[in-house]
This record gives structure tokens, C-alpha cells and sequence, in this order.
């Protein structure tokens, strides 16, 4: 499907270096390996938003840090290859199209078309692919049909579902080796969470009880869709996921991004189902999580309706340069609730900074190489875990140190923060 339009990318002096991030598999700092050589292309995959609600700030926080990799590493040199699922058809979709008396279709296009004008509001670079599942039902199936034909998957059948001897299709874990590797969870964290992000522990039939779902056969009044080799339904959620970052990235890629919600089970399930395909250590070499934005102690969830929305506060007229700097003020590993003292400070702040750019912006002769000053530390922030509040804190400093335009490193202030915080002043 069409992304968004991609806003102007200023172009700054001198290069940045490729960033260090924190790998949830090996709960470690891990440089991301692109670069001149044997992987000059850096693959990017984020999990993309299920369209039954607006955009909220936990949503945004973790589009806009996959943003920030995004930047640094285009100013680092690299080429990307960015891509984005939208789960266009699952559970949560259906079951709000049916309390809400719309299709689930008219839904899922409503929400979409919202969230690409949030996303441009945000100065969000768009996915060189946005994928929808119901563009890639083949795709996906096709994937499914794999697993089964190997002997990883396996069928169950669906009792009085249709008469047909339809079955559902998942995945046998106990020939994974790998199964946890990406999470690192134990058993005990994994039950604890497994039922209540989609899970069916208790699903008779399964083999373990973490088996995931690759293949849904219909049932009454869902939606469905023929696929050779495969009973008419649709895609489990982890499968598309996997098929969709395969499909366009190739079996191995540089990093997976979303919230900490997917740790387990959806990032684990996407990578032990692409080791079943493509052999073991498939998939994303890193993982990148966002920690969770709440509002006021709750987690900000579609399902327990205490949202901000980004749309909510554009139509206010809240300048999407501040929506960016209230979310860039936290460093992506660390949970956070919106707050209206949180609002204020990212208000002032934006003033500082766009007074402090107008008295330095025509002053250009007299700065500093590239390899030093504000331009410099930026950069050097950014390359350390994605250090956001430590790259706004430097700006801060440089502001209250008198502004000096000597100090920028040949750059305007306002080509820093555009260019690497996708801010514009
Ligand atoms: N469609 C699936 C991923 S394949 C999904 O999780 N959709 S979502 O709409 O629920 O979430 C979209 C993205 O926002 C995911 O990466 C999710 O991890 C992230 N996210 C959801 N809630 C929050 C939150 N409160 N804070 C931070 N990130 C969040
Ligand atoms: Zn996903």
C-alpha cells in the first residue's frame, strides 16, 4: 500500500557514525553492523500499527525512535532499506468493526489514512514499503504452506467450525532450539504474558502450549481467503511479520523494532518461524524496543482507552515540532507518562531553540569543522544508544553557554535538529 510523503532530508556537513543500540537478544550495546563492505545496506523492519484506533503517544514514541536510527543512519552514510507491516486484519480489527457496526475494511482504511497524516505531521521518514496483510495473503501463505511441508507446522482440526474438516495450522516449538532466544524470557515470563497478548495456551490439540498460530481456518462471519494448500482462512499474527520482513529484506537483516509489548510473544514467534524457514540465526541481528509511554501509571493501550492522541492534539493545533520534542526528551529505553508538565517543558524548549536559531542562522562564516561543536556532539549522542535527552541536553548547554555560532560545527542550529531529530524550527 502507499506510505507517506517523505519530508525534505537536509543534508549536513561531514558524516555521523553508524549507532550503537541496545540488543534485547543479547541484552547488550551492539553497533549495527552496515557499512562499506559486505553489508553496505541496513535493513530496518518495524512492527506497524493494527488500524482500529487513532495513532497514540506510545505508538508515536516508538515510530519516532525507529525514526531517529533512521536519520543517524542516513547521516552516517548508509543505505536503508526500510519496511512497515500494517495488520490490517486480526482479532482486535474485527472485533472493534463489529461493536463499532462499520466494516472492518472501512476501518482499517479510516485508520491507516489517519496514521500517514500523523506520521507526516511528524516528520516520520516513510517505509520504502508499507505492507498491508491482505496484500500478502499469498505471500504469507505461501510461507505457512512451507512449514507444514517440512513437518514444522502442524494441522488441528477445527470441530463444528464449518462441517469442511477445515484445520488450523501452527508451529511445532519443540523442534526450535531457538525458541527464547529473543526475548530471553523463562516459562514463567512467558505464561505470564502469552494469553493476553493473543495467545492460546489452552487450545486443545497444541503440541506445546506456546505453539503459535500460522493459520487460521474460517469460521462464521470472518473474513477469509483461498490459498493452495491451505484451507480458506487467514494469516496467524507472527507469521506475517516474518513473511513480510523476509519478503522484502531477505531471511537475515540488520534490526527489528517496536514496543516492549512485542518482546514475547510476537518477536520471539517472528524469529523462531523465520529460523524454522531459513535456517537457524534468520531474521534481525539486533532488536530494538521501545519501553512503554503511559498516561498517568497506566500503560497508554487502544484496549484500555486512556489515549493522546497525536491527531487528538494537531486538530488542538499543537505544532507537530512539539508533539516530537516532548517524546525525543526520553531516552527510548526508559518508560514514561505523558504529562502536561512534560507539554510545558517541550513548549519552552522549542522556544529557546527556534530564538537561539534566528539570532545564529545568518551568522555562517567563523564556524568550527564538522568534527566539532554542537553539530559534533549531536551526532556523537545519537550514535551512543540513541541518546535523545543527552543530544537535546547538548543543545540546551550550547544555548545557555551564550549561543555562541562558533560553536555549531558548520552547520545552522536548525539543520541539526531538522536533519538528525527531524524537528523543524
Ligand atoms: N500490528 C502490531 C504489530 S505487528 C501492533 O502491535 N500494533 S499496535 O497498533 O498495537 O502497535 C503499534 C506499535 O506501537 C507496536 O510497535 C507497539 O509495540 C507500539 N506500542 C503500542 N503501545 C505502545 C505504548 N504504550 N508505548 C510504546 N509503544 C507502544
Ligand atoms: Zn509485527
Amino acid at each position: 500500500m502507499i506510505a507517506w510523503p517523505a519530508p525534505a532530508l537536509t543534508q549536513l556537513p561531514g558524516r555521523g557514525e553508524i549507532p550503537t543500540v541496545h540488543d534485547t537478544a543479547t541484552d547488550s550495546l551492539r553497533r549495527l553492523d552496515v557499512g562499506p563492505g559486505e553489508n553496505p545496506k541496513a535493513g530496518v523492519y518495524v512492527c506497524g500499527i493494527t488500524p482500529y484506533d487513532a495513532t497514540h503517544m506510545g505508538h508515536a514514541a516508538t515510530y519516532v525512535t525507529v525514526d531517529v536510527l533512521n536519520r543517524a543512519l542516513l547521516d552516517a552514510g548508509a543505505q536503508l532499506a526500510f519496511v512497515q507491516n500494517v495488520t490490517d486484519v486480526d482479532d482486535p480489527l474485527l472485533e472493534r468493526a463489529k461493536r463499532d457496526e462499520i466494516d472492518w475494511r472501512e476501518l482499517a482504511e479510516r485508520e491507516i489514512q489517519l496514521f500517514r497524516d500523523d506520521m507526516t505531521a511528524l516528520s516520520v521518514l516513510p517505509p520504502d514499503h508499507l505492507v498491508g496483510v491482505v496484500e500478502s495473503i499469498d505471500l504469507i501463505g505461501r510461507d505457512v504452506v512451507k512449514l507444514l511441508e517440512s513437518g514444522a507446522a502442524y494441522r488441528i482440526g477445527v470441530a463444528e467450525a464449518d462441517g469442511q474438516g477445515a484445520d488450523d495450522v501452527y508451529l511445532d516449538l519443540s523442534q526450535q532450539p531457538e525458541f527464547g532466544r529473543t526475548s530471553g524470557f523463562d516459562e514463567a515470563q512467558m505464561d505470564a504474558v502469552f494469553a493476553d497478548r493473543g495467545g492460546d495456551p489452552a487450545r486443545e490439540g497444541k503440541r506445546t502450549r506456546f505453539d503459535p498460530l500460522l493459520w487460521r481456518a474460517e469460521r462464521e462471519g470472518e473474513p477469509s481467503w483461498d490459498v493452495a494448500g491451505l484451507p480458506a482462512g487467514r494469516p496467524g499474527w507472527h507469521i506475517e511479520c516474518s513473511a513480510i520482513a523476509t519478503a522484502y529484506l531477505g531471511p537475515r537483516f540488520t534490526v527489528q523494532c517496536g514496543g516492549t509489548d512485542l518482546i514475547f510473544p510476537h518477536h520471539e514467534m517472528s524469529a523462531v518461524q523465520a529460523d524454522a524457514l531459513y535456517g537457524e540465526g534468520a531474521f534481525a541481528q539486533v532488536y530494538l524496543h521501545q519501553a512503554m509511554v503511559g498516561l498517568e501509571g497506566e500503560k497508554m493501550s487502544k484496549s484500555k482507552g486512556n489515549l493522546v492522541l497525536v491527531s487528538r492534539l494537531r486538530q488542538q493545533g499543537e505544532d507537530p515540532a512539539l508533539i516530537r520534542l516532548v517524546l525525543l526528551a526520553h531516552h527510548y529505553r526508559t518508560p514514561w507518562d505523558w504529562t502536561g508538565d512534560g507539554v510545558e517543558e517541550g513548549r519552552r524548549r522549542l522556544a529557546r531553540w527556534r530564538s537561539a536559531d534566528a539570532q545564529t542562522r545568518e551568522v555562517v562564516g567563523g564556524l568550527d569543522a564538522p568534527s566539532a561543536g554542537l553539530l559534533a556532539d549531536v551526532r556523537t549522542r545519537l550514535a551512543d544508544d540513541l541518546d535523545t535527552p543527552g543530544a537535546l541536553a547538548a543543545i540546551d548547554a550550547w544555548i545557555e553557554a551564550g549561543a555562541d555560532p562558533a560553536g555549531l560545527g558548520e552547520a545552522p542550529l536548525g539543520d541539526i535538529v531538522d536533519a538528525l531529530l527531524g524537528v523543524r524550527l
